[in-house]
Order: structure tokens, then sequence, then C-alpha cells
């Protein structure tokens, strides 16, 4: 009898045991259910970073691409027969453009467009030149040393290139133009401290005058700027927030939603003139930039900007990631 007892009780207590984890079980999948469907969950492609730091590397391979040079010309030519592997739809657009002294250069802007036929669009933007002088290196005798621009150049036109890649593989539901900018670069040398304005962004400063398609019009553009070195921090840059706080507020928000909050830092900084400035001002379509802001470093900006140690050693394919993670996730989010 006691051990009858005994038996059913325990009996008793193995199926309350089985049934109430069943039940949890099943209150947590309805959990889920209902947050999936509260943040709408879309697919977004998983962006590669071995891939993007492949097209960082080529890039740097054909030397400084010093607007001028045969390195410049070489990289315009892989720029251009790269994103025709990824869309149908590639402008080269040539430009001249008169320099910090007074020389007229030939330039390019690289483009390529997806989904051409859709109104509601986004473009993504970087800078392909590299600077000719590292005037802002420790040793003067590098001050007239054109620098390899990993980081600074390189490291953006490769997150496009991925993004252009993954673009060919999966549709967004927007269209997207992606711009690679030659002649940012070449603004007025440390030394010369002339006050000439304007010697910077000199390729989106034409584009923003003549864009390259008539009436050519974005919901928002965004300009990637030195995105590749390690432990990079991206602050809320000043021209963007006083330009695009709703565009800042999007990309900050979606890059610490999927975990990216130790590089996406909610601090404001400085406003400064690159290509996202003229853009702006000149075409009127807000544009943000992600660029490295480092406030223990003189210039603001990443530790070796402007010197001939901005080479593919520093670039860090996690950064890469991060970066072209965010931009993915805030295209294919966008209706
Ligand atoms: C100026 O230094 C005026 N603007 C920074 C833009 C820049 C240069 N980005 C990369 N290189
Ligand atoms: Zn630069």
């Amino acid at each position: 009898m006691k051990t009858k007892l005994n038996f059913t009780f325990i009996l008793f207590l193995i199926s309350v045991l089985f049934f109430s984890c069943g039940d949890n079980k099943k209150t947590s999948q309805e959990k889920n259910k209902s947050i999936i469907q509260k943040s709408e969950k879309v697919f977004v492609p998983d962006f590669n970073a071995d891939s993007a730091y492949y097209f960082v590397a080529k890039q740097v391979e054909f030397g400084p691409r010093v607007p001028g040079s045969e390195a410049n010309a070489a990289c315009a030519k892989f720029l251009e027969n790269t994103l025709k592997r990824f869309s149908p739809d590639v402008t080269v657009q040539n430009f001249k453009a008169r320099i910090f002294n007074d020389t007229i250069l030939n330039g390019k802007n690289i483009i390529a467009s997806f989904n051409p036929e859709i109104q509601s669009r986004i473009f993504l933007c970087a800078h392909w030149d590299s600077r000719p002088f590292a005037d802002h290196d420790s040793d003067k005798n590098n001050f007239n040393k054109p620098i390899d621009g990993a980081n600074d150049g390189a490291s953006g036109v490769g997150v496009l290139l991925e993004i252009a890649r993954q673009l060919k593989l999966h549709q967004p539901k927007i269209g997207i133009d992606i711009i690679l900018f030659d002649m940012e670069d070449y603004g007025t040398p440390q030394s010369l401290q002339s006050n000439k304005e304007d010697t910077w962004a000199l390729g989106s400063q034409y584009w923003s005058k003549n864009p390259h398609k008539i009436n050519y019009r974005a919901r928002y553009g965004i300009l990637l700027d030195m995105v590749g070195a390690s432990d990079a921090t991206f602050t809320m840059e000043g021209t963007s927030m006083y330009y695009a706080p709703d565009i800042m507020k999007k990309v900050w928000d979606v890059a610490n939603k999927i975990g990216y909050q130790d590089y996406f830092i909610y601090n404001q900084t400085n406003g400064i003139i690159d290509d996202h400035y003229y853009i702006n001002d000149i075409i009127n379509i807000p544009t943000i930039d992600i660029i490295h802001h480092d406030p223990n470093t003189r210039s603001g900006f990443f530790k070796h900007w402007h010197t001939i140690h901005d080479n593919i050693d520093v670039i860090d394919p996690a950064t890469l990631k991060v970066v072209g993670q965010t931009v993915l996730t805030v295209i294919f989010e966008e209706r």
C-alpha cells in the first residue's frame, strides 16, 4: 500500500513536470512569434567580410590611386569592370576639375544602379582616389609622398563592391545607386596653408552639379569614409547631424540593434567637410557620413590618417563586416 501510493505520487509528479515544461515551451514560442511580427523581420543578406577585404586589397595593389597617375587609370578600369559584373547599368562620368594649384585634372566618377526603374531610391558612396601627400605623417620627409589609402578610400569602396555583389544575388525593395567618387583627397597640402576653399571632394562637387541621370532624386545617401581599421569608432559627425539627423538615428539604431554598439557610438562630434557636405549643400539630398573618428588623435580621425602607414596592414575584416552588415540591413529594411 505504502509503495503503491508513492508510485502513484511519483507518476503524478512526472506528469505535472512534463506538462508544465510543454506549456513553457509553447508560451516562449508564442512570445518569439509576436516579437518577430512586431519587428517585421525581413531577409537581409549576409555581408561577406573576406570578399570585401579582397576588394580593398585589389585596389591597394595598384599603388596610390592619385589622380593623373597610371595606378589611378588602371584602378578605374578595375572598378568599372567589377561593377559591370554586378549590374548592367554602370555609368562612368568623365569630368575635369581644377585642383588647389590651378592645374586641371581629369577625373572619373563610377556609378552602378540597381532597380533603376524604381523611383524610391537611396545612394551609397565612397571616394576611390588616394591622397598625393602624406602631410600628416610624423616624418616631414614623407609629406610629399602619396599614400596607399587602404583605409582612406579603399575601405569604403571595398565595402560597396561587396554590397554590389550581394545586390546581384538578392533584390531589395527599393532602388540603390552606388557612387564611387574620384578626386576627393587632392585638397590643399598642409604646408601651403592657403585659404582656398572647396579644394576637397572635387568628384562629389561635380556629381552634385551634374548627377548621372536627369532630375536624379534619392530619399537619402550614405557616405563611407575610413571604415576598415581595427576597433574603429563611428561617432555622430556634425555635418551629418545638421543635414540628416533622422537618417543618422536610423542607421545608428540599426547598428546597435544588430550588436555593433562598440563601433556605432551615439556621441556627436565636430562637423567636417567631406563628400556629403557638397551633396547636402548643392543637390540637397540628405546625406550622412559614416567616418572613423578618434578623440585621442590630433587630427580627430583614425590614427594613420594621411600618413604613409595607411596601408593594407591597418585593414581589419571585422570592421568591414560591421559597416557592411549595418548598411545592408538598413537598405533591406526599407520599403
Ligand atoms: C578635411 O580634412 C577638410 N576633410 C576630411 C575629408 C577627408 C579627407 N576624408 C578623407 N580624407
Ligand atoms: Zn583623406
